[in-house]
């Protein structure tokens, strides 16, 4: 009250529960982006809690020391997959899902008190409830109905044309939260708001005493008679030159190493290599090019040759031994530590379902389908579209890590931004256009590298066009 800054009640308890309440509160404030008025629980959770999952806030453990140069893994489907792709898989996975992404919810304030949809249907007051969507659909009068599903039921949100939430772009299979009224006629939620649970507001990385960079290779495509020869010996000068004495010391690579077989219609007519095998020979070839000093880390796509369903393992023992052992492989998506930041990488096949969904959002702009992953904690939610799903017990798709760094490829396009604190990267290509582009109308933005600095967060993308 000294500094005229409230606690809310639920807050206060909150602090008065902590070991030393009035220097965990200083620390608190001091944390803020912005100082508020009135501190809330989840102010405090989204100071406290870089991982928003752990329920109460546990205070983290002490980070074991780092090497310089190690690359830890965080969080990958290698070795874990144990799905077999049946009913009951397939039921635990949506429900594992819907777990998870409800705890990150149920800390939003616009849902506290929020209940099971069959329960809402019979109040007559406002209600909160968080579900599972399982169909959107526009009726005859161009308003927007969804029905979404719980644990316990299933029930039907109304979204009136004329309200603001016409632009909420609700997709199947998210998880949301409602705010609305019981419609006497119809039985139905008519939603006031729609809560999605999103990443907190954080000011990003701050600077650490690291002058290592890290830079991003995405879709080589290797093997396809459109990979870009020449820009690629041009880029690979400077790994050997510029990059190394610039502190360049980590290259990432998310996903479509190689060109694959079988993959678009009429690709054997753009192979110049048709043995997948040899593809990948040829790519450990190329990378051995790249100076020892760089860690190099490898992630499929879905032009590589490891199961199509996300997550993807990492590359099969038979590809990864004709690669230099320095080389790191790892699955689809992969949460990593890197001198102290989390990254997440993936190689962004969802995105073709995205642009699909969501009116407005286009491959011209990747970075914008990046954010609505962020804003719904899931790199893919929509099943049954182009993105296959591998019911796995656990939902890896689900962002349930706030990353300081979140990187993907496959669009071909190249871009940095932020989206609240996190630093946005598409990571471009060395495969010109294809036919099958062509006929797409879909140009590419090859022979770019996106180099971060993890010191500073600093990101510049370098051209070699
Ligand atoms: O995908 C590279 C890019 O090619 C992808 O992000 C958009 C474009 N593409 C691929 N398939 C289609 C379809 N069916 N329509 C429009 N654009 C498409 P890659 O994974 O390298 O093949
Ligand atoms: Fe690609
Ligand atoms: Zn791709």
């Amino acid at each position: 009250m000294e500094e005229g800054i409230f606690l809310s009640p639920e807050a206060l308890e909150f602090v008065m529960g902590q070991r030393d309440p009035l220097s965990f509160v200083r620390q608190a404030v001091e944390t803020m982006p912005q100082m508020p008025l009135v501190i809330t629980v989840q102010d405090l959770r989204d100071v406290f809690c870089s991982a928003p999952l752990s329920e109460a806030c546990p205070p983290s453990p002490p980070p074991a020391p780092m090497r310089r140069g190690e690359v830890k893994i965080l969080k990958d489907i290698t070795g874990n997959s144990t799905c077999e792709g049946n009913i009951i898989d397939f039921a635990r996975y949506f429900n594992d899902r819907f777990q998870t992404i409800k705890r990150i919810l149920s800390r939003r304030r616009e849902l506290g008190g929020s209940m099971p949809i069959v329960k809402a249907m019979q109040l007559e007051r406002e209600v909160r409830c968080i579900g599972l969507v399982n169909e959107v659909r526009t009726t005859k009068n161009g308003h927007t109905m969804i029905e979404m599903e719980d644990e316990e039921g299933k029930g039907l949100v109304f979204i009136n044309k004329e309200s603001d939430l016409k632009d909420a772009h609700v997709i199947q299979d998210e998880v949301i939260g409602v705010v609305g009224k019981i419609a006497k006629k119809g039985g139905m939620i008519v939603a006031s708001e729609i809560v999605r649970p999103d990443i907190p507001i954080s000011p990003g990385m701050a600077f650490s005493d690291s002058s290592s960079q890290m830079a991003f290779i995405s879709d080589i495509h290797v093997g396809s008679t459109t990979f870009l020869g020449a820009k690629w010996e041009r880029m690979v000068r400077w790994a050997r030159t510029d990059a190394v004495r610039e502190g360049v010391r980590y290259v990432m690579i998310p996903g479509d190493c190689v060109d694959g077989i079988g993959i678009y219609p009429d690709q054997e007519e753009e192979l110049e290599i048709e043995d997948i095998f040899e593809q990948y020979r040829s790519l450990a070839e190329k990378l051995k090019e790249i100076p020892d000093g760089i860690q190099l880390i490898v992630q499929p796509g879905n032009h590589d040759a490891v199961r199509l369903a996300e997550p993807q393992p990492a590359f099969p023992e038979e590809i990864a031994r004709m690669f230099d052992s320095s080389v790191m492989f790892v699955g689809n998506p992969c949460y990593l530590e890197v001198e102290g930041r989390v990254i997440l990488s993936y190689h962004g096949k969802s995105m073709d379902d995205l642009v699909n969904a969501i009116q407005g959002l286009s491959y011209n702009h990747p970075l914008e389908a990046m954010r609505e992953m962020l804003r719904r904690r899931h790199l893919a939610p929509i099943y049954g579209g182009k993105t296959q799903l591998a019911p796995e017990k656990k939902d890896h798709l689900v962002i349930d890590q706030v990353p300081d760094i979140f990187v993907t490829g496959h669009v071909h396009g190249a871009g940095v931004s932020e989206y609240r604190g996190v630093r946005l990267i598409n990571a471009s290509t060395w495969q010109d256009q294809t036919s099958f582009q062509r006929m797409h109308n879909f140009v590419p933005d090859p022979a770019k590298v996106p180099v971060v600095h993890l010191g500073t967060g600093k990101c510049i993308i370098k051209d070699f066009n």
